[in-house]
């Protein structure tokens, strides 16, 4: 007979409900429609406090209705995630709204951008910025203002908080880590559990290209490269983390949907891991489809850990070719070569795993070079060729040697959608060969007609995915946007 066993809680804080908050993307096109998953950042947050505090998730991107769950929730504090830097007037926006509705509530920042440029939130309506991985910070931060200690505060490392008006940064540990760990580290395996079921009523509004209720996994943080233009090693000091096989498939076991996308920014690193993981979700018969972003080095070094994972279900990578060119793989000190991209596509190809490939549009180019790239991915059959303008990133080395040539710091532009730099050609003509790009090389539809076949998807699912691409092959949108009025900051 089952015995039922009281369930231990421990006591509430003081500091009332906590709210998460995924802000709403304002981006002026693009790929906002074509990707919107669930946000992993703040399950992992909440998470890390759901011991001490209620807590919930608002994903503004579905419900815009704030001050209502202010109210339903009576959230005494609210933690707000600024990933991206086109998110900026969003987020000021909302924390804006935020105090206006309460000034009491607490009103914590954090995220990938707002981590490399605090200053961006340094209002009277953030009480409190949290830099890098949040889960530790912001739970010592929760325990802290239950308590009333200030000092306690001031001993969590990076983190801003208000005196007298202005933001002071508490202090900074070690800037400069660079851990690259090869085996896999406690402190990911053993992180907080993300809470997913905090956004099940967001779920069925979730999509990955043309696959409806992905779930998303982690398995990895950071990276082990040094590109110019990126961000992520800069965000995680150059730190590299993987968790075990194990706690992959932990989390794989429970989750409901069809599709798993792997959000790592360099997946399947450690061919013993992830050949373990191949094994055990082949083993387990688990009959998922999942997608990764992982480096052509890797592949070209471990093609048997990519077969094992075609095998156990890997449908698309996305792989940073960045550029067809030596001495342009140089200058973005990529760490790779034309080659190595030639090598892994032909192993994933072989292997059966489409590929999204990322490449960047350079503004300083001419005509020649966007028929050489078009030409490039054509001939390579790349499934899923996303273009992305180059971008000097707030916090990138990049940003350092290009922020004198910047021609736009409205944040918003800074989407990789748009040029923040001036351009060789004209800018009409820029933007119409960058539109042209997509459509001289499309997605391949051929491929997803295949998947209806096999009812992976249905019709609809592909009429709603065109239909939404067909923004990012109109040049008039992008001229259009450059004009478009900031909002609400
Ligand atoms: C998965 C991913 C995607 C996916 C899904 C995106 C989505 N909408 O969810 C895909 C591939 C579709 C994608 C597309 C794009 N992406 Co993207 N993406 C990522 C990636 C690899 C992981 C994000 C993630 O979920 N990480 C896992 C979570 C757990 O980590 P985290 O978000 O950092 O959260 C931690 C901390 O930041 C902090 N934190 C976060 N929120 C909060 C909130 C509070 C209150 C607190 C206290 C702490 C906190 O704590 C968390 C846990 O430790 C990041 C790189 C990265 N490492 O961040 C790029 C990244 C965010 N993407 C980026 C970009 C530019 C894009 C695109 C615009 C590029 C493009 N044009 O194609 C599009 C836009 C798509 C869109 N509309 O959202 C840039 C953003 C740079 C910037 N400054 O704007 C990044 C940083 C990569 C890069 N350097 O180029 N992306
Ligand atoms: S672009 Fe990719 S490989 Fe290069 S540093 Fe960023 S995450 Fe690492």
């Amino acid at each position: 007979m089952a015995i039922s066993l009281p369930i231990l809680r421990a006591p509430r804080l003081s500091v009332g409900p906590v709210l998460l908050v995924q802000p709403k993307n304002e981006y002026l096109v693009g790929f906002n429609e074509t990707v919107m998953v669930e946000p992993l950042n703040l399950e992992f947050i909440a998470g890390a406090v759901d011991d001490l505090v209620d807590v919930s998730i608002l994903d503004m991107r579905i419900d815009q209705k704030l001050e209502q769950r202010l109210a339903e929730t009576q959230a005494g504090v609210v933690g707000i995630g600024c990933g991206y830097t086109a998110d900026v007037p969003i987020v000021r926006a909302a924390v804006r709204r935020i105090k206006a509705y309460n000034r009491d509530i607490v009103v914590i920042v954090g995220g990938h951008h707002a981590s490399l440029s605090p200053q961006d939130f340094f209002l009277p309506e953030v009480d409190y910025l949290i830099c890098g991985e949040g889960e530790q910070p912001f739970r010592a931060l929760i325990q802290a203002i239950a308590e009333h200690d200030r000092e306690k505060i001031k001993r969590i490392p990076r983190l801003y908080y208000q005196e007298d008006g202005a933001h002071l940064l508490t202090w900074e540990e070690d800037h400069h880590r660079f851990r690259v760990n090869k085996t896999p580290t406690a402190e990911m395996t053993e992180r907080p559990r993300p809470r997913r079921d905090l956004v099940a009523q967001y779920r069925k509004h979730y999509y990955f290209l043309y696959h409806n209720n992905p779930w998303t996994m982690e398995s990895a943080r950071g990276c082990a490269f040094r590109c110019n233009f990126c961000s992520v090693w800069k965000f995680h000091r150059g730190d590299y983390k993987t968790e075990t096989a194990a706690r992959t498939m932990e989390e794989i076991r429970q989750v409901d949907g069809k599709y798993v996308p792997f959000i790592d920014d360099l997946a399947f690193r450690q061919p013993d891991v992830a050949q373990d993981l191949a094994h055990a979700l082949i083993s387990e018969g688990i009959n998922k489809r999942y997608w990764a972003q992982c480096r052509a080095s890797d592949i070209v070094e471990h093609p048997e850990s990519f077969h094992a994972l075609a095998e156990a279900g890997l449908d698309m990578v996305l792989m940073g070719i960045e550029a067809i060119d030596q001495a342009t793989l140089k200058k973005l000190n990529k760490g790779s070569k034309p080659g190595v991209n030639l090598e892994a596509i032909q192993i994933l190809h072989k292997a059966g795993v489409k590929i999204w490939g990322a490449l960047i549009v350079d503004p300083s180019w001419g005509e020649d070079d966007f028929d050489r790239l078009a030409e490039f991915v054509n001939q390579y059959n790349i499934e899923c060729p996303q273009f992305t303008i180059l971008t000097p990133l707030p916090g990138t080395d990049l940003y350092k040697t290009m922020e004198s040539k910047l021609v736009s710091k409205d944040p918003r532009h800074f989407d990789f959608l748009h040029t923040v730099l001036p351009t060789r050609l004209p800018i009409e003509k820029f933007y119409e060969r960058y539109a042209r790009l997509y459509q001289q090389t499309g997605m391949k539809m051929n491929g997803m007609l295949q998947l209806v076949r096999d009812k992976i998807i249905t019709v609809d699912d592909l009429r709603v995915f065109k239909a939404k691409f067909e923004e990012l092959i109109n040049p008039e949108i992008y001229m259009k946007s450059l004009t478009a009025e900031p909002v609400g900051y």
